[in-house]
């Protein structure tokens, strides 16, 4: 990347003033956003860019290089199926931050979620839970940040849509004695397009990252208000269904969740609000055109659909799920 070129200060991108269908398309040179972060910001109009995960990896290499520290974000509803693939970039110390405990139950306690990752024998300096939304941890986030790095720099790195330009503006917010920037952020992936460096003050730069793309994301493939309703904005209130052999549930016209096998057995949704879920007639052949997967499950195991959450179940049986095929699913110990 030339350096000399001007980029925009909402998502990085190199600004560019004569092509409105590229990347970084800004009216005028003048300016310090690109109009996809203007329309983001006033207008909460979302525009989908493709990203490749080619250009992260080599973001995350370079990291890598580096001796600094390392905040791995990661969205607690959205935990990824392997925490540890991102080690495989960067050796770097890492503080494992588990983002938006605002939309877990409150009843989940920070010190469960903690063991969880602990047990599982991962490797991080710290792993600390917060919600930028509520303001909880920050501070502590911070102190413990002052507290590991290594040099000035701190990079903030993670999936797409875990929070980590939300986190940095509250870090501005809070903190900064020089920075008045504002890093765009949406609830859509690759917000972020490249790295953006942020001085909070005189012994502490942060740098933002685009995120790697789950391409096997629900989010990618539901329209806009779909969208809007798969992301939580309240704390979630779990539904139980009680199901027994051959019943089944669907979420919205999304996914459906068939019971095959075991005895009575108790399915928790931890998903958003705003999706309807309802019984129907296993007869029904709802859904069933999608591609099915099937699961045998064991005691306390999750179902995670990727983006959009997941269903504790709590005895052992068989499962078929059905969903678009190009959304991943996974079962894992239960974490709540
Ligand atoms: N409920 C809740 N939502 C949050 C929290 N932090 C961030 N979000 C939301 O998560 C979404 C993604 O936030 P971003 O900051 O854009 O995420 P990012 O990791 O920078 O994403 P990319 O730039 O696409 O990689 C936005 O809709 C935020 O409002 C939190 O603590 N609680
Ligand atoms: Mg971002």
């Amino acid at each position: 990347m030339n350096n000399n070129q001007k980029r925009c200060s909402g998502c990085g991108v190199v600004l560019q003033d004569q092509n409105v269908l590229q990347e970084g398309y800004t009216t005028s040179l003048e300016n310090d956003i690109c109009q996809r972060c203007f329309r983001l910001k006033n207008y909460g109009e979302y525009q989908v860019v493709a990203k490749s995960n080619d250009e992260y990896l080599e973001i995350l290499k370079q990291i890598g290089k580096t001796k600094d520290l390392v905040l791995y974000v990661t969205d607690l509803l959205n935990l990824e199926e392997d925490i540890l693939k991102i080690r495989e970039y960067i050796q770097n110390k890492m503080i494992l931050v588990l983002n938006k405990k605002d939309i877990l139950p409150k009843s989940v306690k920070e010190s469960k979620l903690i063991k969880y990752f602990a047990d599982n024998h991962v490797h991080f300096e710290e792993i600390i839970v917060i919600s930028v939304e509520k303001n909880l941890n920050i501070d502590y986030l911070l102190k413990r940040v002052k507290y590991f790095q290594t040099t000035k720099n701190v990079y903030v790195v993670g999936h797409t849509n875990a929070g980590k330009s939300t986190l940095i503006n509250k870090l501005i917010k809070n903190y900064s004695t020089s920075s008045t920037q504002e890093l765009t952020m949406s609830p859509l992936p690759s917000t972020t397009l490249n790295t953006i460096t942020i001085e909070i003050n005189e012994y502490l730069t942060l740098i933002d990252t685009p995120g790697l793309v789950d391409t096997d994301s629900i989010i990618n493939y539901v329209d806009k208000n779909m969208l809007k309703k798969i992301n939580p904005k309240k704390e979630i209130k779990p539904r139980t269904y009680q199901l027994r052999k051959n019943q089944s549930i669907l979420i919205e016209n999304l996914i459906r969740i068939d019971y095959v096998e075991g005895e009575r057995n108790s399915f928790t949704l931890f998903i958003s609000n705003d999706l309807k879920v309802k019984r129907i007639n296993p007869k029904r052949t709802d859904l069933k055109s999608l591609q099915k997967t099937s699961y045998e499950i064991f005691y306390d195991t999750d179902l995670v659909i990727k983006g959009l959450g997941f269903v504790k179940i709590v005895n052992k049986g068989k499962i078929d799920i059905y969903l678009n095929q190009n959304v991943n699913s996974f079962t894992r110990k239960s974490l709540i």
